[in-house]
């Protein structure tokens, strides 16, 4: 007797960090946490407060609004990452030679459930999450009990953290 096999792929929880200083940054995020909602096989289990934050990099540029959402999802790192950058891209973002400048919208993969990934397109945990307060500030908010793979608690890091003006709207 033959059996036919469903394949169900597991179910991880990701963590997406948004960022933006252009054209309205506020509704930047928001839309963007709206455009995650309807990535396919996931569904966003916490989003926190937006976060007013001074730029890294060069200071000739506007304060930026960040957030961080959290998925449950189907989708293999890679999956995910191509629906992040197809809604960056809808966004209006124009990939440049800006890497510290401003820009209208990223949505960074920071942790792929407890997974370490490092390939060309994806590095994972995000290499700067750990030193950057617009990141451990809203993890922390929505994920205060979460331990990233190198067993280093998220809600030690965001106390220890010089949180550098940030304010929580
Ligand atoms: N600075 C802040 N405050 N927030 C960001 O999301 C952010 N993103 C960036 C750089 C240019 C590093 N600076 C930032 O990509």
């Amino acid at each position: 007797m033959q059996t036919t096999q469903l394949q169900t792929s597991p179910t991880v929880t990701a963590y997406i960090g948004l960022g933006s200083n252009l054209s309205d940054p506020k509704r930047q995020v928001s839309n963007a946490a709206k455009a995650i909602s309807a990535i396919p096989s996931s569904n966003v289990v916490a989003l926190s407060s937006l976060y007013l934050s001074k730029p890294m990099g060069p200071q000739d540029q506007d304060d930026y609004i960040n957030a961080v959402i959290a998925i449950e999802t189907k989708l293999s790192a890679l999956q995910l990452l191509d629906a992040l950058q197809t809604i960056e891209n809808n966004a209006g973002r124009v990939r440049k030679d800006n890497r510290w400048g401003a820009r209208i919208l990223d949505c960074d993969i920071l942790l792929y459930g407890d997974e370490t990934i490092n390939n060309e397109r994806l590095t994972v945990p995000h290499y700067g999450m750990k030193v950057r307060e617009f990141v451990l500030l809203p993890l922390a908010e929505i994920a205060p009990t979460l331990y990233l793979p190198d067993n280093s608690s998220v809600s030690k890091l965001a106390s220890e953290i010089n949180s550098n003006g940030i304010l929580r709207l």
